[in-house]
């Protein structure tokens, strides 16, 4: 059986992934930089700072496939993400080159890509758009991705992932959506497939309204759910978007900080505007 760890296990896909993996009896080694609650029979956990070379290098010790989820989930100031979503990056690929690991799952993001309009039908061969540092530390992790493959023979399938929530809440996510069944299904055919080098593929629902194209895509993931289902719901519940934050497919991400003049001064062609 292959020898996986998850990182960033404590945090909220970390919890959705273990529950999965424990309910399929696969033994995880799981890991984080706080500890985890509930640890099952099936898991080994490991706590400790994937900055710190010594640990990560111990932590990938016979390791077949690396999910890394870890790093802060949000645009936080710089200062706060240098170390665990830039520089975390950089001693983790190092550590699997080093022990021999087959493959890193890395969470990457939207936010790689938030700069384009919402609705503009993107695939995974676009050029990247990140909408903020958090979305430009997940192009700094794909280009880590990148080149350890290129240069050392280390696997890396980028997932660039959309809204993982229970349910759809916002007109936004009738496009972004990622449901819990299939993000763990995602997981498990990253896991199983054969040789293939460096990949992106955007981590979304079966979404009617999806703005992502997987069509380049190697891996035989075949999404179930859709937001569509929650489209009445979302209609009648859902406060109304605010419009700059609709423009661009990252939403409140790409909308923060954004002063560009000329596309304000026309607001109604920014999204086309935007090059
Ligand atoms: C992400 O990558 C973030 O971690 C999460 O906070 C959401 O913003 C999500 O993307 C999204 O785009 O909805």
């Amino acid at each position: 059986m292959k020898k996986i760890v998850l990182t960033g296990a404590a945090g909220r896909i970390g919890s959705v992934v273990r529950a999965h993996f424990a309910a399929a009896r696969q033994p995880l080694l799981i890991s984080d930089i706080r500890p985890c609650l509930a640890v099952t029979p099936g898991e080994t956990e490991r706590v400790g700072d994937l900055c710190d070379a010594a640990f990560t290098r111990n932590l990938l010790s016979d390791v077949d496939t690396v999910i890394h989820m870890a790093g802060i989930p949000d645009d936080r100031p710089l200062a706060e993400l240098i170390g665990p979503n830039f520089l975390a990056l950089n001693t983790l690929y190092t550590a699997a080159q080093e022990m021999g690991v087959r493959r890193v799952v890395f969470a990457s993001s939207n936010h790689a890509t938030g700069m384009y309009p919402a609705g503009q039908i993107i695939d995974t061969q676009v050029a990247v758009k990140p909408d903020s540092d958090y979305g430009a530390a997940k192009v700094w992790g794909e280009a880590l991705g990148r080149m350890f493959w290129d240069k050392h023979g280390l696997e890396t399938i980028c997932l660039r992932i959309g809204s993982f929530t229970e349910r759809p809440v916002s007109v936004r996510h009738l496009s972004t959506w990622l449901s819990h069944r299939d993000l763990c299904a995602l997981l498990e055919v990253c896991i199983e497939a054969p040789r293939l080098g460096f990949e992106i593929i955007y981590g979304v629902s079966a979404n009617t309204r999806s703005w992502w194209d997987n069509r380049h895509s190697r891996l035989p993931y075949r999404p179930l759910d859709n937001a569509e289902d929650y489209a009445e719901r979302i209609a009648r519940e859902a406060p109304p978007a605010d419009p700059l934050e609709a423009r661009f497919q990252g939403g409140d991400f790409a909308a923060r900080y954004f002063n560009r003049a000329d596309e304000r001064a026309n607001e109604s062609g920014l999204a086309d505007n935007l090059t």
